[in-house]
C-alpha cells in the first residue's frame, strides 16, 4: 500500500523532516534483517487522539529486542513519550505508527553485538488494510505451502524484521493465486496465523484461536478480542486447530493492528460464509473500544 508522507519522523531522539529521514546503504539491518518493529494505531476518540494499547506495544518491542539480543538505547518511558510526541507533532487525528529498532551503520558481518542500535518512529494515515469492503464481506484465504517459523529457527514471540520474509513468501503465493491473504501452518501441521494477523474460528458458539506454540505472534488485538469476548459473555479458547477445522468452522475472522478485525469468507475455496453473528458482535465492540466508546476498556486508549 502506498505511504502518504507526513511531516516529521522521530530518529534517535530528534524529530527529522520526512524527506530527511534516511539511512546509509551499509546499515546492518538492510543486509541481514536483524531488528524489531511494532505496528500501532491511533484513533480519534471523544477525548482526543488516543493510541490503542501503546504500553503493551512498547513492552512487546522491548521483549522482541531482548529475544534478539538487541539492547535498545532508550528507556521504556522515553519510547512511550517519543511515540506520543510523534503522533502529536504530525497533527493526525488517527494514524498508523511504526517504531523500528534497527542495527545501524559501522559494522559488517554476522556478529550483531558491536553494531550501533538505532530507533525510529514514523506515523502515517493508513486506511483499511485489507480493503474497506473486507470489513463487511470478509476475505478469501489460502493455506500456504510455506510454513510458519519453527520456534527454534525464528522465535515467533519476537516481531523481528527478518521474520517477515516468511510472511512475504506466503503473501506473494496467495495473491498470485487470486486470494486476499494466506494462512500458515506450523512445522507440526497445526494452524498458526496469517501473514500479519492472528486467526480465529467460531464453532458452536466458542471462539477458538491457536496458541503461540503453533508459531503465532501473541497479538495485542488478539488479546483485545479475548477480553471483548469475555465482556460479551462469549466463550473463548486457545487450542491447536487443524486445517479441516477451518473448512468446517461456523465463522472465522482475523485480527491485527493494521488489519483490525476482518471476517474470513473462505479458506481454500471452502465457503465459510458472510460475516457471522459472533464475528459481527466482536468486530463492532472492537471498533467502539478503539474509538474510546466503551468505558470498560478506556484504559486501552492512551491519549497523546
Ligand atoms: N501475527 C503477525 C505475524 C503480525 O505481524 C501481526 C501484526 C499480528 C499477528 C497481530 O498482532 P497485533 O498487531 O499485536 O494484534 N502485524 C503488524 C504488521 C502488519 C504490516 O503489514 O506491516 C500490524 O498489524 O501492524
Amino acid at each position: 500500500m502506498p505511504i502518504t508522507p507526513t511531516s516529521k519522523i522521530w530518529m534517535d531522539g530528534q524529530l527529522v523532516d520526512w524527506d530527511d529521514a534516511k539511512v546509509h546503504i551499509l546499515t546492518h539491518t538492510l543486509h541481514y534483517g536483524n531488528g524489531a518493529f511494532e505496528g500501532i494505531r491511533a484513533y480519534e476518540t471523544p477525548k482526543g487522539t488516543a493510541i490503542f494499547r501503546l504500553t503493551e506495544h512498547i513492552h512487546r518491542l522491548f521483549d522482541s529486542c531482548k529475544i534478539l539480543a538487541i539492547e535498545i538505547p532508550f528507556s521504556f518511558d522515553e519510547l512511550m513519550d517519543a511515540t506520543k510526541e510523534t503522533v502529536r507533532v504530525n497533527g493526525l487525528a488517527s494514524c498508523y505508527i511504526r517504531p523500528l529498532v534497527y542495527l545501524g551503520y559501522g559494522e559488517m558481518g554476522l556478529n550483531p553485538l558491536p553494531c550501533p542500535v538505532n530507533v525510529s518512529i514514523a506515523v502515517w494515515p493508513w486506511g483499511v488494510y485489507l480493503g474497506e469492503e473486507s470489513l463487511r464481506t470478509g476475505v478469501n484465504m489460502m493455506i500456504s505451502s510455506w510454513q510458519r517459523h519453527d520456534p527454534n529457527a525464528m522465535p515467533p514471540a519476537a516481531k523481528g524484521v527478518g521474520h517477515y520474509i516468511n510472511s512475504q513468501m506466503a503473501k506473494v503465493a496467495a495473491v498470485n493465486a487470486g486470494y486476499d491473504e494466506a494462512i500458515l501452518l506450523s512445522p507440526q501441521g497445526f494452524v498458526s496465523e496469517c501473514t500479519g494477523e492472528n486467526l480465529f474460528i467460531v464453532k458452536n458458539g466458542v471462539v477458538i484461536t491457536p496458541p503461540t506454540s503453533a508459531g503465532a505472534l501473541e497479538g495485542i488485538t488478539q488479546n483485545a478480542v479475548h477480553k471483548i469476548a469475555k465482556d460479551l459473555g462469549i466463550e473463548y479458547r486457545t487450542t491447536n486447530l487443524l486445517r479441516s477445522d477451518l473448512y468446517t468452522a461456523d465463522e472465522a475472522f482475523l485480527s491485527g493492528t493494521a488489519a483490525e478485525v476482518v471476517p474470513i469468507r473462505s479458506v481454500d475455496d471452502r465457503i465459510i460464509g458472510d460475516r457471522g453473528p459472533i464475528t459481527t458482535e466482536i468486530q463492532a465492540a472492537f471498533f467502539k473500544a478503539v474509538r474510546g466508546e466503551l468505558p470498560q476498556f478506556e484504559q486501552w486508549n492512551e491519549l497523546v
